[in-house]
């Protein structure tokens, strides 16, 4: 991506976002194979995973695009470790529900690091150069190293994707925005197993000129590049 003349101009909401390649990374939120593949532990709460796996070719280009155009990128996987120290009672019985993280589930052990289930979906599986970050809640940044990775490597702006919008995502542009990242969150890439989430997720984002960051869409991003 050749930027001698400053940054990249990207149409977004609720104004244009200037783009700075090297000081940008794509953040991919927890496309799990636990919460996005049928039979799995989203599936088995009762939830429509197709509403998620709409966002897999988009976040495909998406990524092939960022690769190409040498951006850094970085995966997240939420789940815990195998002894559970690090899964709080509070977390381990929330939604009452007779299978919980930990138990074992159809694709391993729930939300289990090192277990099939908490995987990577293969369409999206990082290469070994791009950092994995392994959280234990929903922010990407709670108890990770994410913040220092990329204060070491530079990065002060987010294109951020994944799942799912109202959760992981909303909870890490959050925090991303009070470390002092601008984040732009690209509407195509995110889900939600809710419709009305999914709108109002981004809604809040982008809401009183951009509170928490700015909405645009992965089109956008392959005109620029
Ligand atoms: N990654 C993420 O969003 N974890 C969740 O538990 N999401 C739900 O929507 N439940």
């Amino acid at each position: 991506m050749i930027n001698a003349d400053g940054p990249i101009m990207i149409e977004a909401e609720p104004y244009s976002f200037a783009l700075v390649p090297e000081q940008c990374a794509l953040l991919i939120i927890d496309m799990q194979r636990d919460f996005l593949e049928p039979g799995g532990f989203g599936e088995m709460l009762g939830n429509d995973v197709s509403q998620l796996r709409r966002t897999i070719g988009p976040n495909r280009k998406l990524l092939a695009a960022c690769r190409a155009a040498k951006l850094q990128v970085i995966h997240t996987r939420e789940g815990h470790r195998p002894d559970l120290t690090d899964l709080s009672p509070a977390k381990k019985v929330r939604g009452r529900s007779k299978t919980c993280i930990g138990d074992a589930g159809p694709m391993g052990r729930i939300l289990v690091r090192g277990e099939p289930g908490h995987d990577i979906i293969p369409e999206l599986y990082p290469l070994p150069t791009e950092p994995i970050i392994d959280k234990p809640g929903k922010g990407a940044f709670f108890a990770t190293d994410l913040h220092t990775i990329l204060q070491n490597r530079g990065v002060k702006q987010l294109l951020v994707t994944g799942v799912t919008t109202e959760v992981c995502v909303n909870t890490t542009v959050r925090e991303a925005n009070d470390r002092g990242y601008d984040c732009l969150v690209l509407e195509d890439c995110v889900g939600s197993y809710f419709p009305e989430f999914q709108e109002m997720g981004l809604k809040m984002i982008k809401a009183q000129g951009g509170i928490f960051g700015w909405v645009s869409d992965s089109a956008k991003i392959f005109g620029a590049l």
